[in-house]
């Protein structure tokens, strides 16, 4: 087995970015692919370990994104190399439901065994988030036999028609995608920068809110399932305030509607807990999670109570590729990353240092109306200084600049103003630190 080059983990940027290897590259990418597909930030990648992304012109680019809150346990991770070899050279495709293998049942046991609640679980294995959501909303529904989802403002789920029915954002989510799936209801989130009630009260008021509306308008006997992200991911970061999921979830319990967290970005150790919700003790009937769970190899997954999960006849759910043993000897590499390595731990401490950072800079800078996230799942808002009214330039500008200097940052947010920082659970100290100092020049230099 060849074993790869160390990459140094340091931020080094020898050309201008693009480069023009990547300039030559990316002309092709015009030529060649959708141009429905977004580009965060121009160069074309050679090759990456840990929070280092190397371009083909040669730059060391800080990973501030993790492919979207992907490689939680870094690029290249020793045991998912491992694992993903020794797994190749052994087969790599019969179909779980055609001829079945076992790491696909070692997946689904360590999923049952680390998601919150003590009750029996079981879990499915899938492709993509937003395949696990959809399969999440089958199964929630023919376990009710009831057809009315309830979903929240700012919220992200997809990008397939059932998702992008439960996804809040219009553009570029939905516009002109439609028509969309029905009986998804959307509520509010209490999205507390841009509350217009009491603050204080924010809580209970969003939960009065939300459940009136489940009550009058679609009636609470006929919601199969109540869908929330623990904390929004591509809505912007935002937090529910404190007692906020455990009151829907009491809500649910005491209705007969399955709570749904979908945990695709906000899983595996990415918060400083193996699940967000865990931080609030919140135990889901389902859970969703995809992202950090196979270090990049596309895996996702629907884990819940064993009782709904058996609700449904036997061959009516599947696919031809799901939980692929490649993908799933790459999720195995990442469980035993996460937990021999104390990666749940080392989120809580980037969290500190993140946190620390973020909060030094909006004292300095009024642009930044608030930092929020938990763990290494972090943002600054972006406002125009004194008011809270978004600031979708100055978020441009600045990840633009962190581009420039090496460091790949993501934007995100309802109102396109939020930048967030995902870092691998794995960057050191030292990495994380020149990247807030380059995200001091970019907001020095707004
Ligand atoms: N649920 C909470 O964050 C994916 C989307 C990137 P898939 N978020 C990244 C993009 O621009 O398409 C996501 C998520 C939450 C579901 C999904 C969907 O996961 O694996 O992208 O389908």
């Amino acid at each position: 087995m060849t074993v790869k080059t160390h990459i140094p983990q340091e931020r080094r940027v020898v050309t201008a970015i693009p480069g023009p290897k990547s300039q030559e590259v990316l002309a092709r990418r015009s030529e060649a692919t959708s141009g429905g597909l977004g580009l965060s930030i121009p160069v074309v990648i050679e090759s990456a370990a840990d929070a280092i992304l190397v371009d083909i012109d040669g730059n060391h680019i800080i990973d501030l994104g993790s492919g979207i809150g992907v490689t939680n346990i870094g690029n290249t991770s020793q045991r998912v190399v491992d694992r993903v070899i020794a797994q190749v050279q052994e087969f790599t495709h019969t179909c779980f439901t055609v001829a079945p293998y076992i790491n696909y049942i070692e997946v689904c046991e360590l999923l049952n065994k680390h998601t919150p609640g003590t009750f029996k679980k079981k879990s499915l294995l899938v492709n993509s988030g937003a395949e696990a959501v959809e399969n999440a909303i089958k199964v929630a529904r023919h376990y009710t036999k009831r057809q009315a989802i309830v979903v929240f403002e700012h919220s992200y789920h997809g990008r397939t028609n059932l998702t992008m029915a439960l996804t809040a954002k219009n553009m570029p989510y939905k516009e002109g995608f439609g028509p969309f799936a029905p009986e998804i209801y959307r509520v509010p989130m209490p999205y507390s920068l841009h509350w217009v009630g009491d603050k204080a009260t924010i809580t209970q008021d969003a939960l009065d809110l939300v459940t009136h509306k489940i009550d009058k308008e679609i009636g609470a006997h006929n919601v199969a399932a109540i869908l929330i992200e623990p904390i929004q991911g591509e809505g912007g970061f935002v937090v529910p305030p404190k007692g906020f999921l455990p009151g829907l979830q009491k809500y649910s319990n005491d209705n007969g509607i399955i709570f749904i967290a979908d945990e695709v970005q906000t899983g595996f150790a990415r918060t400083g807990h193996m699940f967000a919700v865990e931080e609030e003790g919140v135990v889901p009937d389902m859970i969703v999670t995809a992202k950090g769970i196979a270090g990049g190899l596309p895996l996702a997954a629907v884990t819940g109570r064993a009782e709904i999960m058996d609700s449904v006849h036997a061959a009516g759910l599947g696919g031809t590729y799901g939980g692929n043993p490649v993908a799933c000897a790459a999720a195995l590499g990442v469980f035993e990353t996460i937990i021999e390595d104390g990666l749940i731990a080392r989120a809580q401490h980037i969290g500190k240092i993140l946190g620390d950072s973020l909060r030094a800079l909006a004292t300095k800078y009024p642009v930044i109306g608030e930092v929020r996230g938990r763990g290494a799942m972090q943002a600054i808002e972006l406002v125009v200084p004194g008011t809270t009214q978004p600031n979708p330039e100055a978020m441009q500008k600045i990840i633009k600049y962190c581009h420039s200097k090496g460091v790949l940052v993501l934007n995100a947010g309802t109102y396109a103003n939020v930048v967030r920082f995902l870092p691998p659970l794995v960057i050191t100290d030292e990495l994380l630190l020149d990247a807030m100092s380059v995200l001091d020049e970019a907001l020095a230099s707004l």
